[in-house]
């Protein structure tokens, strides 16, 4: 082992959510309906509706937050509480729960790290042709306005897009509809150029108008293997991480299209349609940091050329093939959790790695984290040592990443507290703290520490291993 250097003294150890995924309370206090409440999420529980019932319990969810003694926690703010239709009207009831919510943080020395949108788009604007729709873009620039000038003064690390990549390669899995039958693909390339540029916006915005807050994309980066060292299966890797990954990241540091992402959407007639201003507005708008979530690595081999490539799981993080490109198969090195996700540690500090020699930028994780069938014994506890041996393994391969000399100033897993999955119901738990209900038993909602919560807290504690 090398000599490992330490974890800044001002690391943020924190725990990630959503807002539709734990809030509940999805018509309360003026909510307009999101098309998660309108069901784009096709599989898995009816229950966003209750949730971990966070939007009643925030007090007593952030009390346990101090206890754990987190130094950071990223939630997400629901566009539909702010504005109900998505534009015109502000509700004023949803600023002030965020409001209190922030301000909770903040009594209890957490650092609130807010993302903007976490796939819960408004319903009104869906109808309206959601992101293929350019009038989305201004949606989203007011909105991104009106949280800045409500929080800035207290919110000082912003996530613009939760993972965007996975919005548009695994649509079906999270709700991204596509409006255009003819190509779904050109269709869905114009929802991703739009949402780069609401991107953009609200990344410029935020200088413009609170010159000490940070603010960065946040999308699902991995690291991509070839299913060998064949040529044609290294060339397939290369394409899928420039689907995948670098399409994203080029646009949001650099404000262009990465060359060969743009020659696989020509190869398939799905470029975007680019507006007059469009470029000058991706190229001047500049992240402070990158965030990113990461569960697992993918391989890619050869694509065989045929529909048997394409595999389409309904799983955000398996990946589906593409004819004429590449096809995801399995990695025999690796093991999988219990919902067939590989796990890789050392795919982890690859990914890091990459991402900061690309770009250079500080890098934060917002999502790694342990999906599993918790159960409770008969004295009550919750012995989560599979989740603790993930985060370990994970936070070992953090240190070893910033002894390499990546600039990580934070790793904030999924996630703080039980919640909804996002397609396979509430029984996939990933948290330190449980929340006790079942599938359509709501049950007493109570909350409880989990092992992974004391082993967590005394990590924290210890700013160490
Ligand atoms: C990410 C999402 C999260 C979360 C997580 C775990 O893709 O950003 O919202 O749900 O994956 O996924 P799942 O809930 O499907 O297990």
């Amino acid at each position: 082992m090398p000599q490992l250097k330490s974890f800044p003294s001002d690391f943020l150890w924190g725990g990630s959510t959503s807002a539709y995924q734990v809030e509940g309370a999805w018509n309360e206090d003026g909510k307009g309906p999101s098309v998660i409440d309108m069901g784009n999420v096709v599989e898995g529980t009816t229950d966003f509706k209750v949730a971990s019932d966070h939007y009643h319990r925030y007090k007593e969810d952030i009390a346990l937050f101090a206890e754990l003694g987190l130094k950071a926690y990223r939630f997400s703010i629901a566009w539909t509480r702010i504005f109900p239709t998505g534009e015109d009207q502000i509700n004023q009831k949803g600023i002030e729960f965020y409001n209190n919510l922030i301000d909770e943080l903040i009594a209890n020395g957490i650092e609130p790290i807010a993302t903007m949108y976490h796939f819960d788009l408004p319903y009104a604007l869906q109808e309206k042709g959601g992101w293929s729709n350019r009038q989305t873009v201004e949606a989203f620039a007011l909105y991104s306005k009106t949280l800045f000038e409500a929080f800035g003064d207290r919110v000082k690390y912003w996530l613009t897009i939760n993972e965007q990549n996975m919005m548009i390669l695994h649509g079906d899995a999270l709700g991204t509809k596509h409006v255009d039958a003819d190509n779904p693909m050109k269709d869905l390339y114009q929802q991703n150029h739009h949402m780069m540029l609401a991107q953009a916006k609200a990344m410029s915005l935020c200088h413009q108008l609170l010159p000490s807050a940070k603010i960065g994309p946040a999308p699902n980066i991995s690291a991509i293997y070839p299913a060998s060292c064949k040529p044609e299966d290294v060339l397939a890797a290369n394409t899928f991480s420039a689907i995948r990954n670098w399409l994203y990241l080029d646009m949001a540091v650099h404000g262009h299209y990465n060359a060969t992402a743009w020659r696989f959407l020509e190869e398939r007639h799905a470029t975007p349609t680019i507006g007059a201003d469009d470029m000058q507005i991706l190229s001047s708008a500049k992240p402070d940091f990158i965030a990113f979530n990461y569960y697992n690595s993918q391989t890619v081999g050869e694509s065989s050329g045929d529909a048997s490539d394409v595999n389409s799981t309904g799983d955000q993080q398996i990946t589906i093939g593409e004819v004429g490109a590449y096809k995801g198969v399995e990695n025999e090195n690796l093991l999988k959790n219990e919902f067939g996700w590989e796990i890789d540690p050392v795919g982890f500090r690859t990914t890091m790695r990459d991402i900061y020699e690309r770009y250079g930028l500080p890098l934060i994780i917002t999502e790694n984290g342990l999906g599993a069938f918790d159960k409770v014994d008969e004295n009550g506890d919750i012995n989560d040592d599979y989740r603790i041996e993930y985060l370990k393994q994970h936070i070992e391969q953090v240190q070893l990443a910033i002894t390499d000399g990546v600039e990580v100033f934070g790793y904030s897993p999924w996630s703080a507290i039980d919640l909804i999955s996002t397609h396979q119901g509430c029984s996939k738990r990933y948290g330190f703290i449980h929340v006790d209900r079942d599938e359509f038993d709501l049950k007493s909602l109570k909350r409880s520490k989990k092992k992974s919560f004391y082993w967590y807290q005394t990590l924290i504690a210890n700013n160490s291993l």
